[in-house]
């Protein structure tokens, strides 16, 4: 299926998702989150796609943020039900199964650093630049990022940014940790595809078990959070999977997963 917004690329066990507005550095307006809606759908029912990266066209932005032109004149309902759509499509992104890597190739400023929040790891090229600078425009964080910025970096690091709409350059978002690594420019498609496809030749049960004990762990009491990780295991043991990974290692050959 063609979308007018985005790009959705299948390359074997993986998926690319590249927002594509660049006449506005991937802004998000309504059209390009409910494209994002389809194609994470697509994705989460396509048995073959077991890693999916997102990324922005161009080489200077990952995505501007919400369309600010789009949204400059809401009314209370339209704003929430922006919102709403925003902090859905997001939220899909952050429960789905198969993990999700942004490939952040330039600003992911306001909505555009929400969705690289919402997936489960960052790396970042060398021109990248982060930040929340809604309160310079009399909005504050609509998808997630005065929740997710602050349990990812810290409560005092994530209100100074958010407070002052500081942005932070890639090294620095390094230092605290708001991405795993950083490349030049021109490597960070490889790198995210190496990263990807190592993903991909793990058990895809497990991982995705994996994803939901920490997500759903983070959230919750330490107690309550054991029990999730002992129940997820031992539902592990409900997967053919998890004899095949054990019975390669036993007869010292590879695993031949088949994601059940
Ligand atoms: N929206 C719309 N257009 C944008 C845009 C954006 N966020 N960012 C850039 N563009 C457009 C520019 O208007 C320009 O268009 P033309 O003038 O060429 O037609 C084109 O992209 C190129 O941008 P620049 O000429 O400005 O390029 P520069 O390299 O000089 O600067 C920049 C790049 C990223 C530093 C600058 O464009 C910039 O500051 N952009 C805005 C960044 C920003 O403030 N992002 C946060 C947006 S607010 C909520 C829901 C969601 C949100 C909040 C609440 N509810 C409903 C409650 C989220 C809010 C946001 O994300």
């Amino acid at each position: 299926m063609a979308y007018e917004n985005v790009i959705l690329e299948k390359e074997n066990e993986l998926a690319i998702l590249t927002i594509n507005r660049p006449k506005a550095l991937n802004a998000l307006n309504k059209d390009t989150l409910l494209d994002i809606k389809a194609v994470i759908e697509d994705i989460k029912n396509d048995p073959a796609v077991k890693v999916l990266i997102i990324t922005g066209s161009g080489e200077k932005s990952f995505v501007a943020g919400a369309d600010i032109a789009y949204m400059k004149d809401f009314n209370v309902r339209q704003a929430r039900d922006f919102a709403q759509l925003g902090q859905q499509v997001f939220r899909t992104i952050e429960l789905m199964e198969k993990p999700v890597i942004a490939a952040v190739n330039g600003f992911a400023l306001g909505g555009g650093c929400e969705l690289a929040l919402s997936c489960d790891i960052r790396l970042a090229s060398e021109n990248a630049v982060f930040g929340q600078p809604e309160v310079g425009l009399g909005v504050i964080p609509g998808y997630g990022g005065t929740q997710r910025l602050p349990r990812l970096i810290g409560e005092g690091l994530a209100k100074e940014l958010i407070f002052s709409s500081s942005n932070l350059k890639a090294y620095d978002a390094y230092r605290v940790g708001l991405v795993n690594h950083v490349y030049q420019a021109a490597e960070l498609m490889t790198e995210a595809k190496k990263l990807a496809v190592k993903i991909a030749r793990q058990a895809p049960v497990a991982v995705g078990y994996a994803k939901a004990a920490i997500g759903r762990g983070m959230q919750v009491d330490l107690d309550t959070a054991m029990q999730i990780e002992s129940d997820l295991f031992s539902m592990c043991y409900a997967t053919e999977d998890q004899r095949e990974g054990m019975n390669a290692f036993v007869e010292k050959r590879k695993p031949q997963f088949k994601a059940g």
